[in-house]
């Protein structure tokens, strides 16, 4: 089948009979495993990946009929009058979803709300990818999101759910009732590239105090793509097995956001309280940067949807379509276009139509299963396989190294037949049923919600991580733009280790403060070339500062930390009542122990130092972000017993 689909490079070189058998043997298990898992298997694969590469070269445009427009809702309402966050219903696209501002009752609200209802979440996590764009030796997940406490992404995420799990257990009727503690589910999707180290790192920690039956690794069976997500939930079974557990919420998320799960409990709390069958979470966005743009796309025969479309193909269907300057900043200073995270909240709901359950993700699907009367979505991934319509961006037919195709999990909407096209109508017949459909795009400030790593120090500095994938679908797609990197607008996100560890001190200070901590003002500092503000380095346990009335509850008094300061705080129920802090502060307690800290704490601290990235003497963790702690001195105490204690600084 290979020799006959044009893939006979792939033996030419092959030693003699008898020559490295073992590997020949190896290769074809890999092939045979390739063709197994493949909807339509491996002759399939090559068919499309043809197909898609002629398409790429012919320059066909995969939104062809579409015009993209930005929503009603314009940017400029984002920040008006205070409004920190704000929902986008799909379909009219105007403003009547959530508008919350962090900190207030109504935020604090849906906090408490998203807690509760977290007992009936499970959590999926994409990290099958190799991170090439970041040049980490490592798998990403274990790559520590802030150095103070050197916690590593996947840490992180696993104390988050289980402080999560926790609060939303306590009070509920199973623990009344002294039944077991509610366990959420964990999947982490993994790859060839990253299981064997995503497994090893778990078992290594004691899965990071999670239950290792609460996780589950489905992998992978090739690069392909954070789209093969639907298809390894559908055939694994697991989908059915958290139906059948009363599970409500599945929610998916990316490998290293370190503030993600400041937005969860609020994002929850409000897809609950208003039964958003799809809540698709979303930051403004500059121009050109490297997440997808959330767009209204009207096709000529009148179809409307609002959906991501990719970060490098929307300013080239802009360009296409009328907008000479592409993806550009308006008078606000971020684009029209809000940017897609890749976080959604997904509902699991019977639907009455059919009798039986359906899974509603991704955008728009509510509106394909109401509208055109299809199936549930296990339904609908029994015909597809859970196959993700795939691209291929690149201008060549010829490759040095094996190519690939790609599928985006955002991207489900669009594997359904032409005649269950995606999008909504807004033909008055369906307008009862558009009614009752509730998807959001929910914007949130970036400082709360988003700072992922993904780009190297180089690259990062020069401003790449805008326009690398925006150069190849520029060729690809055959646009005749000039765009030199000079043209980069200054000032977009690095999403570097060194722009996302900073980012979790700012957003820590910045909730200090609401919380009524007088915090310093934070200095700007280069590191590897990326011009980044240096707040406190404050960090907390998840099971801490779960939400916001929790923080509000362990601060009190008149307290102050100045800008040079260190706090780690590592446990529970830690109290902070008038402290003030100039210099390094780090307290471990075990659950059990209630501490109050008072007083004032002066020492020399923890000095940051520049790290440059070249230094081959520095640990590959601290090159990446550019500076490094110099721990001179600091204030450590730690509680291992129960009991009350007090700490008078
Ligand atoms: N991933 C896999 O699990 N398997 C794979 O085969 C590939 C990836 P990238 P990118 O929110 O920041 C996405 O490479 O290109 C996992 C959205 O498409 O970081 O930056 C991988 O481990 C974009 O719309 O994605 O773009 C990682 O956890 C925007 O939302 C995740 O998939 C952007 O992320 C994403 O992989 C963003």
């Amino acid at each position: 089948m290979l020799l006959e689909n044009g893939q006979d490079h792939l033996f030419r070189d092959w030693p003699p009979p008898g020559v490295d058998d073992d590997h020949k043997k190896a290769f074809f298990d890999q092939l045979t495993l390739l063709d197994s898992s493949y909807p339509g298997g491996l002759e399939s694969y090559i068919k499309n990946a043809k197909r898609l590469l002629a398409d790429s070269k012919a320059g066909k445009n995969p939104y062809d009929g579409f015009t993209p427009s930005h929503c009603a809702l314009k940017c400029t309402i984002f920040f008006r009058d205070n409004v920190r966050i704000l929902g986008l219903t799909m379909g009219k696209c105007v403003p009547t979803g959530e508008t919350l501002t962090f900190g207030d009752e109504n935020y604090i609200n849906f906090e408490e709300t998203g807690v509760r209802e977290a007992r009936k979440a499970a959590f999926v996590l994409v990290a099958g990818g190799l991170g090439e764009r970041l040049g980490y030796s490592g798998i990403k997940v274990a790559l520590p999101a802030e150095t103070t406490t050197g916690t590593c992404f996947i840490q992180h995420y696993i104390e988050s759910i289980l402080a999560l799990q926790e609060a939303s257990s306590q009070g509920s009727i199973s623990c009344l009732c002294g039944e077991s503690q509610t366990k959420i589910p964990l999947v982490i999707m993994t790859s060839d590239d990253t299981h064997g180290r995503t497994l090893e790192l778990l078992e290594s920690n004691s899965y990071f105090g999670m239950q290792p039956t609460q996780v589950t690794l489905l992998k992978q069976t090739k690069p392909h793509g954070h789209g093969d997500v639907h298809s390894l939930l559908y055939s694994s079974g697991i989908l059915k097995v958290w139906y059948d557990a009363g599970l409500k919420w599945v929610l998916f998320f990316q490998d290293t956001n370190g503030l993600l799960f400041k937005a969860i409990p609020a994002a929850l709390g409000v897809s609950a309280s208003k039964q958003y069958h799809v809540n698709s979470l979303a930051v403004p966005r500059k121009a050109k940067e490297a997440i997808g743009g959330i767009t209204r796309l009207t096709h000529s025969d009148g179809r409307s949807m609002v959906i991501n479309v990719e970060y490098n193909q929307l300013d080239p269907l802009l360009r296409a379509s009328g907008y000479p300057e592409g993806d550009v900043n308006c008078e606000t200073g971020f684009s029209p276009f809000p940017g897609n995270i890749n976080q959604m909240i997904i509902i699991l709901i019977r639907i009455a139509l059919k009798h039986h359950m359906a899974l509603i993700t991704c955008d728009n699907i509510l509106f394909k299963q109401l509208i055109l009367g299809l199936g549930p979505y296990i339904e609908e991934l029994s015909k597809t396989g859970g196959a993700i319509q795939e691209y291929k961006d690149a201008s060549k037919t010829s490759f040095k190294s094996s190519t690939r195709l790609e599928c985006m999990m955002q991207d489900y909407p669009k594997t359904l037949s032409p005649s269950a096209r995606v999008g909504f109508t807004m033909e008055s017949r369906h307008a009862t049923l558009l009614m009752d459909v509730r998807l959001l795009y929910l914007v949130m400030e970036t400082w709360l919600a988003y700072a992922p790593v993904k780009n190297n120090a180089e690259d990062a500095a020069k401003g790449k991580n805008a326009v690398l994938a925006l150069d190849s679908l520029l060729k690809c797609m055959q646009f005749l733009i000039e765009l030199d990197w000079k043209g980069v607008p200054k000032g977009n996100p690095y999403h570097s280790a060194t722009s996302g560890e900073m980012a979790i001190y700012r957003a820590n200070s910045i909730i200090l403060k609401k919380a009524g901590v007088q915090v310093a003002e934070p200095v700007v500092q280069v590191f590897n070339g990326q011009e980044v503000e240096v707040w406190p380095r404050v960090t907390w346990k998840p099971k801490w500062g779960l939400t916001f009335s929790r923080i509000k509850s362990k601060v009190s008094g008149n307290c102050s930390i100045s800008q040079r300061s260190t706090l780690a705080i590592k446990g529970q129920n830690i109290f902070i009542e008038n402290l003030s802090l100039d210099g390094a502060l780090i307290i471990d307690a075990v659950d059990d122990a209630e501490v109050n800290v008072s007083g004032s704490v002066q020492n020399n601290g923890w000095i940051l130092e520049t790290v440059d990235y070249k230094d081959t003497t520095e640990p590959e963790v601290l090159r990446i972000r550019g500076f490094k702690f110099n721990k001179t001195e600091q204030l450590e105490t730690k509680y291992s017993e129960p009991g009350k204690f007090h700490l008078k600084a």
